[in-house]
């Protein structure tokens, strides 16, 4: 409270001082932590800079909590889904920089992936039948967890257009891989991993014919299927292991958004649903158009999943394989006992488990709650048994049997995080606006407010989607900000014509109460984000150069065939194949002249040889559409016929010295 005052302090002393002496500027005390007192020095003209611009005190508070001096690192790192970029954002918190844009379902011409080296090989990972995807509509971005709690070592995104999962290496924050989920159409429950990332889950969305073949919609209730997949991860070779993995066939209910169970729920995982109609459309043959059809009901199933039983299952062989691999079968699920309902009101959206895993909070897009799940009131109903069954079999808990608790929130609340102080934040998608409310149980004595109960409603612009915070959706969550991920901005940002960035809008939190603030509005001008994850930035432990020369990134070791010493360069033929081993160093690639001839079939190794941080070369062959990004240390092989005849340059992209233009050669193709 007096680290807020003084800051007030210094805001209003700013403000008063408009007119006065710049002389009289006081000593500031920053606060009660103790930390670096401000003393004296305010800039003279600080008054009238805040005059001038119209700065408010709250402006200036912000300013105060999010300004990150040159030179100074952000504590928090936010990892992004980039929506239908493909991609993932790495963002700076509290300055809201964007640092890093990782290629992963889409190419990325700076980071050289997708255009002729080891990138083509994780894209192609990602093949449809296979066809060439290269884009994704990113969702849910997961950083790898150990006992529930983000390791920093890696994270998973999926691609909800494909059903695709992407596995990325924070140890030099690229994608190593890509999978196409053979039986689902799309996906939505993922990544979500589980406390010890054995398994990342990816949920599906739109039902399809087991094992994605054709089914008319008129056999929707008995051909078609939900899926849920657990993609076993191998930290070792940082690759999820299909042969190690399964998928669970559920009702061709929309599953929607999974959380995994941890601490007192480990091994279990929820999943909200909707479309327990069984609405097939045809808005245009006179049917209720989906949005009608999918909403009928006053209620979906939440879906209960013990994963660990079912991991057992899938060990004990009780499985077939589909397209290549292992499926528990729906009736298989339920004779298990690995897979229960429980009611959730209405058009449900998210699946939130509480830090300590006691409780479940589910969001209703067209409910003004959230519901609480107590985790230990479904497990003690399973185990009292005698409940009845769904229409395909699956036992469902009644809601009386299940919930905890309601709280009212406001209009369309979708998505919940939580801080170390027993509250949980939700985004309300119609208000626009982060509901902060208490948590009960285990969290009651954590905050002064009654539990289960609203404490403040922040107003932000405009239809929050999800919500994110610091360590928010972990075993332990920090408690500094929130961001919430912001469909619409209108009128925050210059216009830019008819289509606008999403608007991210930093929160502050750190205070109980009434406290909540917005801080900062980030534009995001590539996609709609929807999730996004905030790391404490020293759980991140990177590589700032590749261990070794002659890094082959993909498999994050060294490439034998790579050269480390400029005076291994060489080119050699044999028949038709020309290969070329290639250094790469400020400022010249060795050798500077590569002759072939049409039709040859060219292997090039390229090493960066460079020790230096950030001594990054690009490699970009003219008119072979070949380009790439040697970090230090860093190995490529790209390979391919020389079919067009001519003079080439290959030339360095990033400007690494005073005689960077000087950095090129020429790739002759005799014809
Ligand atoms: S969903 Cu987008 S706002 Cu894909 Cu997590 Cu809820
Ligand atoms: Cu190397 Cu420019």
């Amino acid at each position: 409270m007096r680290r807020f005052l003084s800051l007030i302090v210094v805001s209003l002393v700013l403000l008063a001082a408009c007119d006065s002496e710049p002389s009289s500027m006081p000593t500031v005390d920053t606060g009660a932590t103790g930390a670096t007192a401000v003393t004296g020095a305010l800039p003279s003209d600080a008054a009238a800079i805040a005059t001038e611009r119209g700065l408010s005190p709250d402006d200036i508070y912000a300013a105060l909590k999010t300004y990150t001096p040159s030179g100074k690192t952000d504590p928090y790192i936010m990892i992004s889904s980039g929506g239908q970029s493909g991609q993932v954002l790495v963002i700076g918190v509290p300055s809201m920089r964007i640092l890093k844009v990782i290629g992963v379902f889409t190419p990325e011409p700076w980071q050289g992936y997708g255009f002729g080296g080891s990138g083509d090989k994780v894209l192609a990972g990602g093949k449809v039948n296979d066809k060439d995807v290269l884009w994704g509509d990113t969702h849910h971005p997961s950083i790898s967890e150990t006992d529930g709690s983000y390791d920093g070592q890696f994270a998973f995104i999926n691609d909800k257009a494909n059903a695709r999962l992407a596995v990325i290496d924070l140890r030099d924050f690229s994608t190593k891989q890509i999978i196409k989920n053979p039986n689902a159409i799309n996906d939505h429950g993922g990544a979500f991993v589980t406390p010890n990332t054995e398994y990342v889950i990816e949920g599906p969305q739109y039902a399809s014919p087991i094992g994605w073949r054709y089914a008319p919609l008129d056999q929707y209730k008995d051909k078609y299927r939900g899926l849920i997949s657990f993609w076993a991860f191998d930290r070792t070779r940082g690759r999820v292991d299909v042969a190690k993995s399964f998928q669970i066939e559920l009702p061709p209910y929309w599953q929607d958004l999974c959380d995994a169970g941890k601490k007192v729920s480990d091994g279990w995982v929820f999943c909200n649903s909707f479309n327990t109609e069984l609405a097939t459309g045809g808005v245009e043959a006179g049917n209720p158009p989906y949005e009608a059809g999918t909403t009928k009901n006053d209620t979906d199933y939440l879906h209960i999943i013990n994963w660990k039983k079912a991991d057992a299952v899938f060990k004990a062989g009780k499985v077939e394989q589909i397209n290549g691999i292992a499926v528990i079968r729906m009736q298989t699920a339920i004779d298990e006992g690995l897979l229960y309902f429980t009611p959730e009101p209405k058009s449900p959206h998210g699946a939130d488990v509480t830090p300590g895993g006691e409780f479940v909070v589910v969001g209703g897009k067209l409910d003004p709650h959230v519901t609480i799940y107590s985790v230990s009131k479904m497990l003690a109903a399973i185990e009292a048994g005698g409940l009845q069954k769904d229409t395909y079999g699956v036992p469902v808990i009644p809601l009386d049997k299940a919930m905890e608790a309601q709280v009212e929130l406001g209009l369309g609340p979708l998505h919940t995080v939580y801080d170390d102080r027993g509250y949980a934040y939700t985004s309300l998608f119609l208000d626009s606006a982060v509901a902060r409310w208490t948590l009960g149980g285990p969290y009651a004595d954590k905050h002064p407010e009654k539990a289960w109960t609203l404490v403040q409603k922040l107003p932000v612009q405009y239809n929050i989607g999800h919500i994110a915070a610091v360590e928010g959706d972990t075993a332990t969550p920090g408690g500094q900000f929130v961001v919430a991920l912001n469909k619409w901005s209108i009128d925050r940002f210059a216009n830019v014509g008819p289509l606008l960035p999403q608007n991210f809008q930093l929160v502050d939190i750190a205070k109980g109460g009434e406290q909540m603030k917005v801080l900062y509005d980030m534009p995001i001008g590539m996609a709609e984000p929807h999730y996004a994850q905030i790391i404490k930035a020293d759980r991140l432990k990177p590589y700032e150069v590749y261990p070794e020369v002659g890094w082959d990134a993909e498999q994050m070791k060294v490439d034998p065939n790579a050269i480390t010493k400029a005076d291994q360069a060489k080119v050699v033929r044999e028949g038709n194949q020309v290969e070329v081993w290639m250094t790469v160093v400020r400022s010249h690639f060795v050798p500077e002249q590569v002759k072939v001839k049409q039709g040859d079939h060219v292997i090039w190794h390229l090493t960066n040889i460079e020790r230096t941080r950030d001594a990054t070369h690009g490699f970009a062959l003219s008119g072979y559409n070949i380009n790439l990004s040697l970090e230090p240390g860093k190995t490529e092989t790209i390979e391919f016929d020389a079919v067009l005849p001519g003079t080439f340059t290959y030339y360095c992209t990033e400007f690494c010295s005073a005689l960077h233009l000087e950095m090129l050669g020429y790739f002759l193709v005799e014809p």
